[in-house]
């Protein structure tokens, strides 16, 4: 029987290096966040290679890209893969890049092998997944999926006020395209996991059952900025005092429902910020997972009633705004099967594995049969600069992704 086919794994690995210029930070990592001109390098970059590569690009409203290879029937539904180009601040250089990259390297090969599949193939760029910029994450994906409303979507702001709208404009990525509605036949995303387990086991490909639930809470805590010498004990109303025990509360309540429970308050704003005032004012977000619903909504019960003991204990006035509930995803079983067969199909090994992380797959499981396919990164680390993955494991999870999306394509 003839070997499968497999992707150029040295062109993958050079797309990937290139791509990780664009950003790149002294420590490794990269940092494009959203809609900033270096995720507009990265998406010229990306557009050129997807040109290069025989695809026509479209844009949608959201700016979310779509290379499209045309397939012999190019009337049908596409089968779509993809991912994002936008980062965190102190990013790594594989974190949605790989999803990309492994898409465009799928078309690459299909060229190669001259092998012309029934179905289209679009590989996409989602706009904004990481949330860092501009909340809630995968906002772009969720316009597409009629989650949000595109007004919604484009009227996002970042911390200085500036929309999703006005930054789509300047860089020139505010595209005609509907942003949604089109029907698609499949959808598959190549991400590196994010987490140890992979490693920790030595499997090489995880096949992605679906995402756990997610919560996004953005809370404000005021008290009265005072003389930090003259203000005797009783009298301060401390708000970084309060939020330091929401911070305790938000940990206990992840060891309450350990193993599977995550708590993370990621950013946080002293006001004034002034080492000789007792701070006025405290915003700080939360960040609430977990694979079941009902949990998840009991974590954020037990949270906020927490939140509302230390305003009243603190005498500060507290604000609780829920901005992002994502509830678990479950992913296609036939897609799912597809790149469990891809696997066995390359002598991979491989395992089962909920995703902990978000991904734009989420909101696609909900307009199309979807899957995903994770390989390994280095102690499990991401979201880090040191974020990394072995070019082989790359490869690997790319020929899954080939053999996944072609099965699809050829349906
Ligand atoms: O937050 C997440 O899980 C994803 O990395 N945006
Ligand atoms: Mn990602
Ligand atoms: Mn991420």
């Amino acid at each position: 029987m003839n070997a499968p086919w497999t992707v150029n794994g040295e062109r993958l690995w050079e797309a990937l290096m290139a791509m990780a210029q664009i950003g790149a930070t002294p420590r490794g990592g990269v940092c494009r966040l959203a809609l900033t001109d270096a995720d507009r390098e990265a998406r010229d970059l990306f557009v050129r290679w997807a040109r290069e590569a025989g695809c026509r690009v479209e844009v949608d409203q959201m700016g979310n890209l779509f290379a499209r290879r045309p397939g012999k029937e190019d009337h049908l539904p596409p089968v779509l893969t993809g991912s994002h180009l936008d980062s965190q601040p102190t990013g790594g250089k594989f974190d949605g890049a790989y999803g990309v990259l492994a898409a465009l390297e799928v078309v690459r090969t299909l060229n190669d092998l001259r092998c012309e599949t029934r179905r289209p193939i679009e590989v996409v760029v989602w706009t904004n997944e990481e949330g860092s910029r501009f909340a809630p994450a995968m906002i772009a994906s969720g316009v597409f999926a009629g989650e949000f409303s595109l007004d919604y979507g484009l009227s996002r702001c970042d911390r200085d006020g500036v929309s999703i709208g006005q930054e789509l404009d300047r860089i020139g990525y505010a595209g005609p395209r509907p942003c949604g509605g089109q029907p698609v036949h499949a959808y598959f995303e190549a991400h590196i996991e994010q987490g140890p387990i992979l490693e920790a086991e030595g499997k090489t490909i995880g096949v992605v059952l679906g995402i756990q639930g997610i919560r996004w809470v953005d809370c404000t805590l005021e008290g009265t900025a005072a003389h930090a010498g003259t203000t005797p004990l009783p009298a301060r109303r401390d708000a970084l005092l309060g939020a330091a025990r929401v911070i305790q509360a938000a940990s206990e309540v992840a060891a309450a429902h350990a193993p599977e429970a995550r708590t993370t308050v990621g950013e946080l704003r002293v006001h004034p910020n002034s080492r000789n005032v007792i701070p006025g004012r405290v915003d700080f977000t939360l960040d609430l997972r977990h694979p079941h619903a009902e949990t998840l909504q009991a974590m954020s019960e037990a949270l906020r009633a927490a939140f509302d003991r230390v305003c009243a204990e603190q005498r500060l006035a507290g604000q609780w705004q829920e901005i992002w509930y994502a509830p678990p995803t479950a992913f296609d079983p036939d897609c799912i099967a597809a790149v469990r067969r891809a696997a066995e199909r390359l002598g991979l090994p491989h395992r089962d594995i909920i995703s902990g992380a978000g991904h734009d797959a989420k909101y696609l499981a909900q307009v199309c049969p979807t899957a995903m396919i994770f390989i390994p990164c280095r102690d499990g680390l991401s979201h880090n600069e040191a974020e990394a993955i072995s070019p082989a494991d790359a490869a690997a999870g790319a020929s899954v992704l080939l053999h996944a999306v072609l099965e699809k394509a050829q349906e």
